[in-house]
C-alpha cells in the first residue's frame, strides 16, 4: 500500500513550491506563479531539444524548414520563449539573458517584483553531438518596487532568493533551491509534469573527481596548477582523482552535485576573469552548491559575495564538495600570503 500511495501521491514542482510558500505566510503566491512560467519555458526547450536531432528531417531550429525558411537557432528560440513566458507571468520587472546585450525592463500592468537572470540554453554548441545542455537561472527581489533599475540585478549572489537549472539530457531534470535546501525534479513526459525525484540533495563533503579543461593548463596561475597537480599526483598516498569534463556547465555541475568533487573554470593569462558569467552561471550554481552543503570560490573570495558591476561580467569559479574547495582556497591563501 505504501508503494501504491507513493505512486499516486504526485509531488509536482508546483505542489512543492506551494508547500514552500507555506513557510512565507506573507506570500501571495507570486513566486509560485513565476516558477510555473519558468517551468513552461523548460518544457518547451526540452521538447525542442529532443527534436533537434531530427532537425534536418522536419526543419526545426537551426535548419531551413520545408518552406526553405531559415529556422532560428535553438538558443535564440529558447531565449524568445523564456523572455515571453517571464514577461507574461506578470511577476518580473528586470530580465538579464545571456542572449541579450541589454537588460530587459518590464513596464506597465505586467510588471512584477522579481528580477530573473538566465542563460536560456547554456552549452548549446554541444547540441549537434547529443551532449546534455541546460537552462540556468537566478532570481532576485526588486529593491524598490516602484523603480526598477540595473542596480536590481547588480546585487551580490547572497541576495538571490532562488536559483536553479534544467538539464536536457537522457532525462529532463530541474534542480531548484529557494533557500531551504536543494530539490531535483524529473519531467514525466506522459504527464507533462516535473515530479520530485531527488529530495533534499546534499553534495558529498569530498569527492574523487576533478573537472577542468586541461587544454588551458599552460595558462593557469600557480595555485590552480598546483591543485590540479595534487589531483593527479597526490603526495599523501591517496589515489589520484578521476578527470571528468563534459564541457557543458549544467552537466558538469549536475554530476558534481550528485557524485561530489570539484568543478573549475579558472582565470588564465588569456582571460583574467575566466569564461563563466557571474549573474547567470556563477551565482546560480554557487547558490545551489552552498544550499547542498558545498561551497564556491572565485580564487579571491566566496563567489556569492562578489558584487557585479556589469550584467555580463565573468568570474573564475571553483565549486563543489566543501573539502575539495577548501584545498584550493588554502593554495590561493598561501600564494597571497607569500606574495
Ligand atoms: P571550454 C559552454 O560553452 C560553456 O559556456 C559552459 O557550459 C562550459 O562549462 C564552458 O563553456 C566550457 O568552456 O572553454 O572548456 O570549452
Amino acid at each position: 500500500h505504501a508503494a501504491e500511495a507513493q505512486r499516486t501521491d504526485l509531488m509536482t514542482i508546483t505542489r512543492h513550491a506551494l508547500n514552500e510558500q507555506g513557510r512565507h505566510p506573507e506570500s501571495r503566491g507570486d513566486f509560485t506563479i513565476l516558477l510555473s512560467h519558468i517551468v513552461l519555458g523548460c518544457k518547451f526547450v526540452a521538447s525542442a531539444v529532443n527534436k533537434a536531432g531530427l532537425a534536418k528531417l522536419i526543419g526545426l531550429a537551426g535548419e531551413t524548414n520545408i518552406q526553405g525558411e531559415e529556422q532560428k537557432k535553438l538558443d535564440v528560440l529558447s531565449n524568445e520563449v523564456f523572455v515571453k513566458a517571464l514577461v507574461s507571468s506578470g511577476r518580473t520587472c528586470v530580465l538579464v539573458s545571456e542572449e541579450n546585450e541589454e537588460a530587459i525592463f518590464v513596464d506597465g500592468p505586467l510588471r512584477g517584483k522579481y528580477c530573473v537572470c538566465f542563460d536560456p540554453l547554456d552549452g548549446s554548441s554541444n547540441i549537434d553531438c547529443g551532449v546534455s545542455i541546460g537552462t540556468i537561472f537566478g532570481i532576485y527581489m526588486i529593491k524598490d518596487k516602484d523603480n526598477a533599475t540595473l542596480e536590481d540585478v547588480l546585487q551580490p549572489g547572497t541576495n538571490m532568493i532562488a536559483a536553479g537549472y534544467c538539464m536536457y539530457g537522457s532525462s529532463c531534470t530541474l534542480v531548484l533551491s529557494t533557500g531551504n535546501g536543494v530539490n531535483g525534479f524529473t519531467l514525466d513526459p506522459s504527464l507533462g509534469e516535473f515530479i520530485l525525484t531527488h529530495p533534499n540533495i546534499k553534495i558529498p563533503s569530498k569527492g574523487k573527481i576533478y573537472s577542468v579543461n586541461e587544454g588551458n593548463a599552460r595558462n593557469w596561475d600557480a595555485p590552480t596548477a598546483k591543485f590540479v597537480e595534487k589531483c593527479k599526483f597526490p603526495q599523501d598516498g591517496s589515489s589520484p582523482k578521476s578527470l571528468r569534463y563534459i564541457g557543458s556547465m549544467v552537466a558538469d555541475v549536475h554530476r558534481t552535485l550528485l557524485y561530489g568533487g570539484i568543478f573549475l573554470y579558472p582565470a588564465d593569462k588569456k582571460s583574467l576573469n575566466g569564461k563563466l558569467r557571474v549573474l547567470y552561471e556563477v551565482f546560480p550554481m554557487s547558490f545551489l552548491m552552498e544550499q547542498a552543503g558545498g561551497q564556491s570560490f572565485t580564487g579571491k573570495q566566496r563567489a556569492l559575495e562578489l558584487v557585479p558591476t556589469e550584467i555580463h561580467q565573468r568570474s573564475p569559479i571553483f565549486l563543489g564538495s566543501y573539502g575539495d574547495v577548501e584545498e584550493i582556497k588554502s593554495l590561493y591563501a598561501s600564494e597571497s600570503s607569500t606574495g
